[in-house]
């Protein structure tokens, strides 16, 4: 990695040998596997900037904006499992509000830390820059307590409290944090001991009491099925739900925001299930089910597909991080985990043979093809160029609903905002998972409407000798919102044309050493992926996909505008 800020001569501690409040907290992190911090330096953090400077083993990652800092961050916990971030007070934190409160609707844990003005002055209720000039230095704190699972104020003698169990909420609930600590007291030596912190656990009661309700519901059921959703990811569960797949031996489908939860090289996937606009097959498999098991629930419009999805209470078991409702009965203090090594040890096995998969984009693609590229031949040919271990980065707008019907290969990571859906997403989280994984192959998907929001982390891509394949679809617009305003006809809508940049040209005004080709054919595409496949040992690739039918759009999105405009009448 070149030139991310470096410097690591001293150990983390202040001079005398003592912890200090800064290097207790980054060493806090290191432990937990955090060795980057992204953020934007500011004067009320500078104090944590030049502490991390002298921490061993954990680095500054600056990014070019607090907001893309923020996804960076998201993107590396995706990865890595925790990140942190650390911004300015007010204009700051405030600018990475969007991605921190994506991370909470997202279960990302995010430890985010916030530099704050001189104990001193706060205690004056001084009007500082960066304030609200009225005094107040709890208002943004404030702000972040509904979208954070946890604030504190740290100080010398709160944080060896506090800092841990920030983490420990952080790492339980998968939900961002949020700690302010003073520019005055970074330095500053500690002064109390480490409590001791309650971990979560199954009451064993509980357990017992859900486990034979599970197999009264399980044990008559001719067709059982597992849904794997999507805090599947964010609590790690994924060998777990494989195993309850193999152990039962029967089929498993996944959500549009459990993608990726579960193995679909696995025998045992039959695809994805998107109620009325994925596959007839899935959603026949899934909604005929006499029995369910949902693992990670997210009941969200996304997930079942505007209210399409047929699923019914009575005959599921859904299985949360802590607790499991079987047939509409709830049972609280069971961790999620436990339950799905309690269904694969039921011994209950199911007679009927997996149905076949259904894979929309199995069919072949004319790699030698000439003419214009449409969504319909490009989806195939990138499912067949993805390669076990890829890490797949889909944006919010068409390439999210195209991308969400691939078929991974093993060991992939798909990463994709599917519940907040914030565009500009996806082009910093590439950021976060090459730093978590720089030996992975990251691609990243983008719109180019997207792309314009936070465009400029391709630069901190580029500066910190990130090698991903960035493809950007260039179809002139926000063509997926043409497709979701369906109440008025696309001429008028002048609000979804976007300026027409010239994305090849980017990398070289981000001053940066990149291969960039712009493809118009699905020829074109297959080459330029072979070229960059080549490249991208030593540099970032860019592939401009042009499109030239601004209204060419996967078949999920187009059913899915039919169905909601079918809604609305
Ligand atoms: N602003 C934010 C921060 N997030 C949003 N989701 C939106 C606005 C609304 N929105 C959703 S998708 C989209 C917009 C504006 C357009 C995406 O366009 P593009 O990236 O070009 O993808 P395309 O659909 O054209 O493939």
């Amino acid at each position: 990695m070149a030139k991310v800020i470096m410097g690591k001569v001293r150990s983390n501690t202040q001079g005398d040998g003592r912890a200090t409040l800064g290097t207790y907290l980054f060493d806090c992190l290191k432990k937990e596997g955090v060795t980057e911090v992204f953020g934007v330096p500011g004067d009320y953090n500078f104090t944590l900037f030049d502490t991390l400077q002298q921490c061993e083993g954990i680095k500054a990652v600056p990014t070019r904006n607090e907001l893309n800092g923020g996804y960076a961050a998201d993107g590396y916990a995706r990865v890595k499992g925790l990140a942190a971030l650390i911004t300015t007070f007010g204009v700051g934190e405030l600018s990475a509000a969007n991605a921190i409160a994506g991370a909470y609707s997202e279960n990302i844990p995010i430890i985010h830390i916030v530099g704050s003005p001189k104990s001193e002055k706060q205690k004056q209720h001084k009007f500082m820059h960066h304030t609200l000039m009225d005094g107040d230095y709890d208002a943004f704190r404030r702000v972040f307590e509904p979208i954070s699972a946890y604030t504190a104020v740290l100080t010398p003698s709160n944080a060896m409290a506090e800092i841990p169990k920030a983490i420990s909420i952080a790492k339980r609930t998968k939900k961002p944090v949020y700690l302010s600590v003073a520019l005055d007291l970074v330095q500053q030596p500690l002064s109390t001991k480490v409590p001791k912190l309650e971990q979560a656990k199954t009451s064993e009661s509980s357990l017992r009491s859900a486990s034979k309700q599970a197999r009264k519901m399980l044990k008559p059921a001719k067709q059982v099925v597992l849904l794997s959703d999507a805090k599947v990811k964010s609590w790690g569960w994924e060998s777990l739900v494989r195993e309850v797949a193999e152990k039962m031996q029967i089929p498993a489908a996944s959500t549009t925001m459990g993608k990726g939860g579960f193995d679909e090289s696995h025998p045992n996937h039959i695809g994805m299930y998107g109620g009325a606009f994925g596959s007839k097959k899935v959603q026949e498999v899934v909604e005929s089910a006499d029995c369910l098991i949902v693992a990670g629930f997210v009941p969200s419009d996304v997930n079942l597909a505007n209210e399409t999805a047929q699923l019914n209470p009575k005959k599921m078991i859904i299985v949360q991080p802590e607790s499991v409702t079987i047939g509409g009965q709830e049972y609280k203090d069971i961790l999620g985990e436990d339950m799905l090594r309690e269904l694969s040890a039921l011994g209950l096995t199911a007679e009927p043979p997996i149905p076949a998969a259904d894979r929309p984009y199995n069919s072949g693609t004319q790699l030698d093809g000439s003419h214009p590229l449409t969504a319909q031949e490009y989806y195939p040919l990138i499912q067949r160029l993805l390669q076990p271990g890829d890490i797949v980065i889909a944006e919010t707008g068409t390439f999210a609903y195209g991308l969400s019907q691939t078929q991974l290969p093993q060991g992939a990571t798909y990463i994709a905002q599917g519940g907040w859906q914030s565009i500009g997403y996806a082009t910093p989280a590439a950021l976060g998972a090459c730093m978590a994984a720089p030996k992975r192959r990251v691609l990243l998907f983008t719109g180019d409407g997207s792309l314009q929001l936070t465009v400029q982390e391709l630069s901190s891509m580029m500066e910190y000798g990130c090698k991903p394949i960035v493809f950007v679809l260039n179809n002139g617009g926000y063509t997926i919102e043409k497709y979701l305003n369906f109440r008025v006809p696309v001429e008028d809508q002048p609000y979804n044309e976007i300026p027409g940049w010239n994305y090849t040209k980017l990398v070289e005004a981000f001053g940066g050493n990149a291969h960039t080709e712009q493809v118009r054919t699905i020829g074109e595409l297959a080459r330029a992926f072979h070229d960059s496949e080549l490249q991208r040992t030593d540099k970032l690739c860019l592939i401009e996909m042009i499109v030239p039918d601004d209204m060419d759009a996967p078949e999920y999105l187009k059913l899915m505008s039919d169905e909601l405009e079918k809604q609305e009448k």
